[in-house]
């Protein structure tokens, strides 16, 4: 079994839209959620590494699409842009829209997707709108309800059965997966790790083969 170690995390390259992403060879996993969810704090603890990703206090921070290698380029961790910052401009919030969902529609390299939220604001409406998307493709999707040291124990168990209970109700159950994690106490990184390990050891998608070709006989000769 192939052995994946999020500690060997390295920063592959950053694209403005999917035309310059990397080539769609082997596995990758795509972390994607709100402006200021903590998308990129919890690539840091699950890599341990505090430099990988930039963090910020001031949301919309992360405008491109950021690519992490895993040991080899074939396995990669993506930190999307955040959406649902108020301050950015209609027009350029439209065009990161755009490319998110040109992204999850069409990269055939990306085995899941790590929906970062808020615990305190799950699920708000353009969250539901990707699970729609991802579900519609069949991509399997984790819930990853982070800040959870924000909460009381109780409040984060009943939130957690909540959302739980929401994608179940939704028939998504299958697809869609839910934990707590604090990216601040180190909460919940082995489950991430586990659900994670389980969509990278796929086996990538072969590349389309060339459609079979009709056997070029001889003529019947008289
Ligand atoms: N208390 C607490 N704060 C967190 C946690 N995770 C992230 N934060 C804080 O939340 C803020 C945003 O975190 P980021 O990881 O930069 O968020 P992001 O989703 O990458 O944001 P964008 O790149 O703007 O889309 C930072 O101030 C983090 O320190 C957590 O688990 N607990
Ligand atoms: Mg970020």
């Amino acid at each position: 079994m192939l052995e994946i170690n999020f500690r060997r995390a390295q920063f592959l390259i950053s694209a403005p839209t999917l035309h310059q992403c990397p080539p769609e060879l082997g596995n990758e996993v795509a972390f994607a959620g709100r402006s200021n969810a903590g998308k990129s704090s919890a690539i840091n603890t699950l890599t341990a590494n505090g430099k990988l990703a930039r963090t910020s206090k001031t949301p919309g921070r992360t405008q491109l699409i950021n690519f992490f290698s895993l040991g080899q380029p074939e396995l990669r961790l993506v930190d999307l842009p955040g959406y649902g910052f108020a301050k950015v401009p209609k027009k350029v919030k439209e065009e990161w829209q755009r490319h998110l969902s040109d992204y999850l529609y069409e990269r055939r390299s990306l085995r899941g997707l790590v929906l970062v939220m808020d615990i305190r604001h799950p699920l708000q409406e353009f969250d539901t709108l990707l699970i729609n998307w991802a579900v519609e493709r069949e991509l399997p999707v984790h819930l990853l309800l982070t800040k959870a040291d924000k909460l009381k124990s109780g409040a984060m168990k009943n939130t957690v059965l909540a959302a739980r209970k929401h994608m179940k109700d939704a028939g998504v159950e299958d697809l869609v997966s839910v934990q707590h994690f604090s990216a601040l106490k180190k909460v919940g990184v082995d489950v991430l790790e586990e659900r994670l390990t389980e969509w990278l050891q796929r086996e990538p998608e072969k590349a389309p083969e060339a459609e079979p070709q009709e056997p070029n006989l001889p003529d019947e000769g008289p």
